[in-house]
């Protein structure tokens, strides 16, 4: 097993843009005592650094990226550990004001990337933005505070109107996986978001295809933007509709599920073995609102066997799909 799943997340999203921190220690996953065992989360509690642009993209759309005309939609995923704190320096370089808004996690007011506290970015200016993390605990009067691991994700809350309407629509988002000491960590993560009636800012036709071998921990992170509901949904795989999407033991009471009702800025995450059970194959994930997936809203999961084959999967198919 190699350690590519988490330390290169963390290095794309952190020390790629930590330039003069030699400092800066990266997360090493626990050892693993079973061979094949899956590697977990290690402590959290560092202070993290990376840099962010908002761009404009050549098509118009907008964008999130680790380096100057680098941005993509969604944008690059972010990795914390609980306990973990990240300074983002977020640069606009951009002909409107942009900002960078967080769901989930803890900031201070100066951090809230909106109009009203004044912590947006002008075009050509540069801002830091620093998010907090922390471990579920028990508060002085005996109730439990949760802890900050979850699924999240952030976005604009500038472009177009004061709650980032354009800018959303038109890209600004992008994932944050917090995870807690001891997660299992996958082999492989994708992020799709049903926005208005696209897949990633994709029309219908383009839809992103994702690939994996039978075998691999995918983790699919899956977010929603615009004005509908949709219902994710995959074929040939279920997960725990919990925190997770793993179940803790057999007793566990998580309800399984393959399909999920999603609304605006909902977030959720889980991990799956490809193929599991199922086999490899061109397995659809699609939203289920019929009129929805009939306009397109329909994408692939490719899980190869081994040698690299697709039992039954046409490459160029009608719909041409854009593998990733
Ligand atoms: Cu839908």
């Amino acid at each position: 097993m190699d350690r590519r799943s988490f330390n290169r997340r963390l290095l794309a999203g952190v020390a790629v843009a930590a330039t003069g921190v030699t400092s800066l220690s990266l997360a090493t996953p626990a050892a693993n005592s079973a061979e094949g065992a899956p590697k977990t989360a290690p402590a959290g509690g560092q202070v993290r650094h990376m840099k962010l642009y908002a761009e404009k993209l050549a098509d118009g759309q907008l964008g999130y990226g680790l380096e100057k005309g680098k941005a993509t939609i969604p944008g690059p995923p972010i990795e914390l550990i609980e306990g973990d704190t990240l300074h983002i320096e977020f640069v606009n370089t951009m002909d409107v004001p942009v900002s960078l808004h967080v769901h989930g996690v803890d900031h201070d007011i100066a951090s809230d990337g909106t109009k009203l506290s004044k912590s947006h970015v002008e075009p050509g200016g540069t801002r830091t933005y620093t998010w907090r993390t922390h471990a579920p605990g028990k508060r002085k009067d005996g109730t439990w505070r949760a802890g900050s691991a979850g699924y999240w994700h952030y976005h604009d809350h500038v472009v177009g109107t004061d709650h980032g309407t354009g800018g959303i629509r038109k890209g600004l988002y992008g994932p944050l996986v917090v995870r807690r000491k001891g997660d299992i960590l996958p082999d492989k993560q994708f992020t799709i978001v049903f926005n208005d009636m696209t897949i990633n800012n994709k029309p219908g036709d383009q839809s992103p295809d994702f690939k994996a071998t039978v075998g691999d921990r995918v983790e699919i992170v899956m977010i929603t933007h615009g004005e509908f509901y949709h219902t994710f949904h995959m074929h040939g795989h279920r997960w725990a509709d919990n925190r997770t999407g793993l179940l803790e033991g057999p007793a566990d009471p998580s309800r399984i599920v393959d399909t999920k009702i999603t609304g605006p800025a909902d977030s959720f995450g889980f991990q799956i073995i490809a193929g599991e059970h199922v086999g490899a194959g061109a397995w659809m994930y699609h939203c289920h609102v019929q009129s929805h997936s009939d306009m397109g809203m329909a994408g692939l999961f490719l899980v190869a066997k081994p040698d690299g084959t697709i039992p039954g999967y046409e490459p160029h198919h009608p719909q041409g799909h854009a593998a990733h």
